[in-house]
């Protein structure tokens, strides 16, 4: 295995609660070619790296790392790998919005419009600020509409299947009252989360290719926030969402879409379970259709981890 360097410079951010650490530099050398190929190759032969800036004790189980590179396109101004406690993302809204922001922040895009490679295409970011940013993410589709699932425990569950970046499972009906979407429900909507993925899983219903729907989103009423809905998002390595989750509300916008619910530039506000809101919109595209979410990111840390080989928990602690 490439040999860790002993430091790796971090710029860590949140936005709207959920942090983001982009490494700028010291990261791993993944060669050339499109970022699918290298966001492979990291996951194939340099994993521990992932492990060692992701979990404890320089992560935890929330943090979203993004890996900055050159990108292989010549019209981007970089390409971007996502990665968490579990695995590698597709794309990532939140984690999109903090890299925005840390790329202004180091002076490598200004005020404007800039484009960035990602493993699962290319995406738009606008930064209206230093802290406020728009993503136009990849097409977004409802794969499958009213899916029924028997949760052990818990009865049936009913949902749709949708992409948005990453697979997704929009729980529509739950066989008990969802209550109140709130931090301190969280850890009873962790469980629920848990057992419908779960579930599904055990079920074998998945992606159109067999992927894991490893996201499953809760929706409930927004009480006194200004927005539409709020949401409750678990995530593929256990922790649930701080933000509205980009992705999963780029899923959640092409199922409003799909049932009518929802026209083209129409605005939606998705709070997070937090209370924080992305102000989100769509253009059609054919049978898909093309978010745009806009949020704001803060710098939280500039760091420089340290990776001693004498340490025994160097790679982090999996847990
Ligand atoms: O904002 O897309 C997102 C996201 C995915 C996982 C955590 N946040």
């Amino acid at each position: 295995m490439q040999p860790f360097p002993r430091q790796i410079e971090v710029i860590d951010s949140h936005t709207g609660g959920e942090p983001t650490r982009v490494v700028v530099s010291g990261g791993p050398e993944l060669g050339t070619g499109t970022a699918l190929e290298r966001r492979e190759r990291f996951r194939e032969e340099l994993d521990a790296w992932r492990q060692g800036l992701i979990h404890e004790p320089r992560g935890n189980s929330v943090l979203v790392g993004a890996l900055l590179l050159e990108p292989s396109l010549p019209d981007c101004a970089a390409a971007v790998i996502y990665f968490n406690n579990g695995s590698y993302l597709g794309m990532c809204g939140h984690g999109t919005i903090g890299l925005g922001v840390t790329m202004h922040h180091l002076g490598r895009v200004g005020i404007g419009v800039h484009r960035l490679e990602t493993p699962v295409g290319v995406v738009q970011i606008t930064l209206h600020d230093a802290n406020t940013v728009s993503v136009e993410n990849v097409p977004a589709w409802r794969h499958r509409t009213s899916v029924p699932v028997e949760v052990p425990g818990l009865g049936r569950v009913t949902g749709d299947i949708a992409w948005g970046g990453n697979w997704f499972f929009l729980v529509r009906e739950l066989p008990v009252p969802l209550g109140e979407i709130s931090p301190a429900a969280a850890p009873r909507l962790l469980g629920l989360t848990n057992a419908i993925r779960a579930a599904l899983w055990q079920a074998g219903i998945t992606g159109p290719g067999g992927e894991e729907l490893d996201h499953i989103e809760l929706f409930g009423p927004p009480g006194n926030l200004v927005a539409d809905s709020r949401n409750f998002v678990l995530c593929p390595g256990g922790a649930w969402d701080r933000s509205p989750c980009g992705t999963g509300t780029s899923a959640k916008l092409a199922c409003l879409a799909a049932d009518g619910k929802l026209k083209p530039g129409e605005t939606w506000r998705q709070a997070s379970t937090t209370g924080s809101i992305f102000e989100c919109h769509y253009r059609a595209a054919g049978d898909r259709i093309v978010p745009v979410l806009k949020g704001s990111a803060w710098i939280t840390a500039k760091a420089t981890l340290n990776f001693d080989p004498d340490d025994p928990f160097r790679w982090g602690i999996g847990i």
